[in-house]
């Protein structure tokens, strides 16, 4: 499939915004949704809307059999072991505090270690933070080289005997660099430390296979890989799953209610308490089978030549800064800048006129903000539908602005 047959299936793509054919780039916040998730989901509310995992009568059995059968696609698409390991979350961020308050809260104490690095995004911050306050655990930061990439030395220098979870981002969502999280998942289990990957700009974009990554958990969010909103994945390995508590408690997960104590579901439903995300869950197969037809392998691949075409065409406007490595290999599918001493918030609102829908501001990830030594910056996101005519827009839009603001500084 070429990238003009992917983009007939994005209906939202095919509009204009402010007289000017939208040029979405902002898919890293999240991604649009082709047809086939946009009628599964439909045809779910039409024609099998029912509760899981209880009724007998035919529309709850299909609406399970379609539940449980999103859980092994997702299984599939990540390779992992068991469905038990595949737990349905809101998305990554609360997979990423189920791990935080459910295995760290349970197993750190005063002393132990919890290590990050500057470029997470807040939700891979202050999880661990809350974890350390209740539990006496230090938090530390594996620093960045000068292009915001990460040093295997560094890894070894700050994981450490007394290191119980290391918990990095896979793709960073500001810099666009990929960590080396199956290297780092070897350092970490070296030293006896769990290891977490935060998916949530990876699993969108590139083939992930936990068990070659040897991660202990991943967290991953479906509205950014074509889904709905409100769901997302918490992968673990079963032997931990096993042995934790859930976070949540109520109808669903649960096996036996006495009257002062209960006991719950086996994986992975003891995890998902309350009516699940039924919608949503089938909704992220549907997304799966659309990218497992292109091929992540094919997308990755057009993401990388266009961040490559952008990183070339977007240095060329004077006064640009670009943030992160730029060498196009070491790099995902964004490219955040800044223009001069232009606002950022003033950069998206000159290409919000053009039709051109870009992010402003912290992207939720303020202490890489001041590691970059920036208050804010813009950034252009990509995915499978975009081409490079989309960046040929932005670079004239980008253009635009630094005249328009020059001419009034
Ligand atoms: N981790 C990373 C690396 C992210 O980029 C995001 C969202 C999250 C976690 C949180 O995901 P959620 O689905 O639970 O909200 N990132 C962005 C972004 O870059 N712009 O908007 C949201």
């Amino acid at each position: 499939m070429n990238v003009h047959d992917i983009r007939r299936q994005f209906p939202i793509l095919d509009q204009e915004v402010n007289g000017k054919p939208l040029v979405y780039l902002d898919s890293s916040a999240t991604s649009q949704k082709p047809i086939q998730v946009i009628e599964t989901v439909e045809k779910y509310y039409k024609e099998i809307n029912s509760n899981v995992h209880r009724g007998v009568h035919t529309l709850g059995t299909r609406a399970t059999d379609a539940y449980e059968g999103a859980r092994e696609k997702v299984r599939k698409f990540i390779n992992a072991k068991s469905t038990q390991e595949v737990i349905f979350t809101r998305g990554t961020t609360t997979a990423l505090n189920t791990v935080a308050a459910s295995y760290a809260a349970a197993n750190l104490n005063a002393g132990d270690e919890i290590v990050i690095t500057y470029m997470e995004h807040h939700s891979n911050i202050i999880p661990w933070q809350q974890v350390a306050r209740r539990t006496g655990a230090v938090l530390k930061y594996i620093p960045l080289q000068e292009d915001g990439t990460i040093s295997l030395d560094d890894v070894q220098a700050t994981v450490t005997a007394n290191t119980r979870v290391v918990s990095v981002m896979q793709v960073s969502n500001v810099l666009g660099v990929i960590n080396p999280v199956k290297e780092i998942a070897r350092i970490a289990h070296e030293n006896g430390a769990i290891m977490v990957v935060d998916g949530a700009q990876s699993a969108p974009h590139m083939k992930i296979d936990v068990q070659d990554l040897d991660c202990d958990f991943l967290a991953f969010s479906g509205h950014k890989m074509c889904a709905p909103t409100g769901i997302g994945v918490l992968y673990g390995k079963k032997h931990l799953l096993e042995k934790m508590e859930p976070i949540e408690f109520g109808g669903e997960m649960i096996d036996f209610v006495h009257l002062q104590e209960s006991t719950w579901k086996e994986l992975p439903w003891k995890f998902e308490a309350g009516t699940p995300i039924i919608a949503g869950a089938i909704g992220l197969g549907a997304a799966i089978d659309f990218l497992n037809e292109i091929g992540l392998d094919n997308i990755a691949q057009h993401e990388h030549k266009l961040a490559a075409y952008a990183l070339e065409k977007m240095s060329s406007v004077p006064g640009m800064a670009i943030y992160g490595p730029l060498d196009a290999a070491k790099r995902a599918g964004l490219v955040t800048f800044n223009i001069s001493d232009v606002h950022p918030h003033d950069v998206a609102t000159v290409l919000d006129a053009e039709g051109i829908a870009v992010r402003a501001g912290h992207h939720c990830a303020q202490p890489l903000m001041k590691w970059l030594k920036a208050s804010a910056t813009a950034r252009a996101s990509f995915y499978l539908y975009n081409t490079e005519d989309d960046i040929d827009k932005l670079v004239e839009g980008l253009v635009k602005t630094k005249e328009y603001f020059s001419d009034v500084f």
